[in-house]
């Protein structure tokens, strides 16, 4: 029987920062084995938002090399750029013209968006969950292993797909596979460090609120030192104290402990004497994915080549969905 397929993506806004990798990456990586994976960097999702033509490229690079540096391997997946494949944007076009527009004025993360551009909101902000759609539907994906605010993107998806197979194909010969989003109970929400009431997110004015996964150790240190905390003596997985709970959280994933452990051996503590211990476990966490990342980065041209070999399987893919969806539409194909 052939694998299941699995299909994600980043975009390249920035770093990756430690929510990215718990609430997605990590996850990739553990069950990669299982299953024929497709992930890509989605560039022409970076674009959506006022951006920097200088810095779009070199961060697609440190995306894609991010991915083989936490430990994505070309063994079991495929790593390629999105707008390297365009029968993506072709897709959005022609989902587009069979969804219906109020179900993008109702995404969470077009009106949190929305609000931040205030008078430059784009067209492609609004239409952002139908690029997506097409990135998931084009490989025929099973599961889209994402963190907890694109569940509604992955309904969204499901909705455009079911509608789609129902208005122009028969129940026995669907054009779509309907796609199940996986997300994991822990790390699915990475909260910022100045409040534990946002998500930690790549977009934050404030560097202060993230943990980057190529951050030093000092900076790792100074970032934890000036986190928010809060006033209570002893630590607890409390949802009532969202920056414990967070720290707490980042605690036992990075230090490979259950909550249970954790609870235990965090009951008494104060911030003095846990933040160090954080630290500790933050950096040993990421110190191998940053010297894979630097090793990466020194051989010249291995991330062209790997890009490009990711382009053409994943072309093969998608252009046979493109066909299909295409011929259903009504189109000479
Ligand atoms: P931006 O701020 O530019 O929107 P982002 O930090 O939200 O970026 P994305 O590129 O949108 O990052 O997300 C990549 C993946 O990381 C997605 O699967 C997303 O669900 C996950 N993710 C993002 N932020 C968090 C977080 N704070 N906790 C857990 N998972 C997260
Ligand atoms: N919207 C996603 C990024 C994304 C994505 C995808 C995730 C674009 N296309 C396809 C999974 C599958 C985000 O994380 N902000």
């Amino acid at each position: 029987m052939s694998k299941k397929r699995i299909l994600s993506g980043v975009q390249p806004t920035g770093n990756l920062h430690i929510g990215n990798y718990l609430g997605a990456i990590r996850n990739w990586v553990e069950m990669q084995p299982q299953y024929d994976n497709f992930f890509c960097v989605v560039d022409l999702h970076a674009i959506t938002v006022p951006h920097n033509p200088e810095v779009l490229a070199k961060d697609t690079y440190t995306i894609a090399s991010l991915y083989l540096a936490c430990g994505i391997d070309l063994q079991y997946s495929t790593i390629f750029v999105q707008s390297h494949v365009s029968s993506h944007s072709e897709l959005a076009w022609l989902l587009n013209c069979t969804t219906p527009l109020n179900w993008l004025e109702r995404m969470i993360q077009f009106k949190e968006k929305a609000i931040k551009q205030g008078e430059n909101v784009s067209v492609g902000l609004l239409d952002y969950p139908i690029l997506m759609a097409a990135d998931i539907l084009l490989y025929d994906a099973d599961q889209v292993p994402v963190g907890e605010d694109q569940k509604q993107h992955l309904e969204l998806t499901r909705d455009i797909a079911i509608r789609f197979n129902d208005k122009f194909a028969s129940e026995e010969n669907p054009v779509f596979k309907i796609p199940e989003p996986l997300i994991k109970k822990e790390g699915a929400r990475v909260m910022s460090l100045s409040d534990g009431t946002k998500k930690m997110s790549k977009s934050d004015p404030s560097e202060l609120s993230r943990i980057s996964l190529l951050d030093s150790p000092e900076m790792i240190k100074k970032k934890i030192k000036k986190c928010k905390t809060d006033p209570v003596m002893g630590l607890s997985f409390d949802p009532q104290r969202p920056e414990c709970n967070n720290l707490l959280t980042l605690y036992s994933i990075f230090s490979n402990q259950t909550k249970e452990k954790v609870a235990l051996e965090c009951a008494d503590m104060g911030w003095g004497k846990f933040k160090p211990l954080l630290t500790e476990a933050t950096i040993e966490g990421l110190t191998p994915i940053q010297e894979k990342y630097e090793e990466i980065m020194r051989e010249k041209g291995y991330l062209d080549t790997v890009l490009k070999e990711g382009k053409e399987k994943a072309e093969m893919v998608a252009n046979a969905t493109l066909k299909r969806v295409k011929s259903a539409l009504g189109f000479l194909v």
